[in-house]
Parts: structure tokens; sequence; C-alpha cells
């Protein structure tokens, strides 16, 4: 059985709604990052990045949202969280969680974990003042040119809406209302009606 190694508020979330949408069996387990879990031998065993997701497969472990969203979509074909007979719009898919990912993800963590980066208080306060301006950004772009809807691969649901979900939850968080983006508040609302997304945000925030 699938184990989901998660942190609530992580972007753990993401991969946590396709496991619950993908009808798949899978346990999940809480890393304290409190205590400093993802950074212990244990957990580094499994994910020497030291972050959270990974997913402990029957093949063995494996981290990044990117790679665990596609997985677990490929391995639950009845439950259509990917468009796995077009390999034109799988790539589609693909492109824009990068760039959840990549860049969107990226922006977020200067506000919170700029000690990434930089260690002198100045440049961790100007990143950290960057980081709301640089969502904003991200999301305006996603408001105008991806989210053409009502879901991110147009009439095709897939897992990159549980990653958008999973991002537009962390706005507030930066001051940001997503109001400002209503295509984007609006697919958030319609996350959010889901069943699997309703069970996977009880679990994940139970822990
Ligand atoms: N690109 C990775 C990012 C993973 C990541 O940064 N996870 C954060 C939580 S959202 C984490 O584990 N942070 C713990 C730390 O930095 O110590 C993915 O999408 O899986």
């Amino acid at each position: 059985m699938n184990t989901l190694f998660f942190s609530p508020g992580a972007c753990s979330l993401a991969s946590a709604i396709a496991l619950a949408e993908s009808g798949l069996p899978y346990r999940l387990q809480r890393v304290k990052f409190a205590d400093n879990e993802q950074r212990s031998p244990e957990y580094l065993k499994l994910n020497p990045n030291g972050r959270v997701p990974v997913l402990v497969t029957e093949k063995g472990a494996l981290s990044e949202n990117v790679a665990i969203l596609s997985y677990i979509a490929q391995m639950a074909p009845d439950a259509k969280l990917a468009p796995l007979d077009d390999p034109f719009a799988f790539a589609r898919m693909q492109a824009f969680n990068t760039y959840l990912g990549g860049t969107v993800h990226v922006a977020y963590a200067h506000k919170r974990r700029g000690y990434r980066w930089a260690d002198s208080q100045p440049a961790l306060d100007d990143m950290a003042a960057k980081a709301p301006q640089n969502m904003r950004d991200c999301f305006t772009l996603i408001e105008n040119e991806h989210l053409t809807g009502p879901w991110v691969l147009g009439e095709t649901y897939s897992v990159a809406d549980a990653y958008l979900f999973t991002l537009t939850d962390w706005l507030s968080g930066l001051g940001i209302d997503k109001a400002d983006f209503p295509r984007v508040a609006d697919h958030y609302d319609r996350m959010r009606a889901r069943p699997g997304v309703q069970r996977a945000l009880a679990e994940h925030e139970a822990g």
C-alpha cells in the first residue's frame, strides 16, 4: 500500500488530494516539522532533500509533487486524473505543474524560508517583502493565461487542479485576497466542494 508522508498546511496536500481522488488504498504518515523530523536520518533515507511530500510505493520512495501527482494519475487510470491518452495534453499538465512547483512555490518560500538563499537580515527582509508581489504576479499569469477553465486543462479535470488549489490556499497567508483573481477563486470554491478534496483536507489537517 502507498504511504504519503505529509505535514499539515504543506504542499503535500496536492498529493493527498490526488490520492483521495484516485481510489487507491493509502496510508498517511505525518512528518513533524516542529521536531525537524524532515531532517532525521530515517526520513533522509526516504528523501535526501528533507522535504514533504514523499510517497512510499511498492517500488520505492518518490519525492516531488510533480512526480507523485503524475504517478498517482497513471496508477489509477479509471479515476481520470490526467489525460493519459493524449501526450500533448499530458505534457501541458506537466508544464503547469512544473510552473507551480518550480516558480510559484519558490516565490512563496521567499516569505518564510528566505534562509535557503541568504543570511543577512536585510536580504531576508527584502525577500520576505517581495514575496507577496511575486505571488501576485504568478497568480495574475495563472488567472489571465493558464486557467481558461473550468479546470486548468480546460474541460478536463486533472491533478493540476489539486496542485493549484493547494497553492491558492496559501495566498491569504501573504495577505492576498484570492477574490482579486475571480477565475482562481471560482476554481478554489469548486475544488472545495469535491468529496476527495474534503477528505484530503480533513485527513491532512487532522495529522
Ligand atoms: N518541489 C518540492 C517542494 C517540497 C517542499 O519544499 N516542501 C516543504 C513543505 S511545503 C517542506 O518540506 N519544507 C520543510 C523544510 O524546508 O524543512 C515538491 O513540490 O514536492
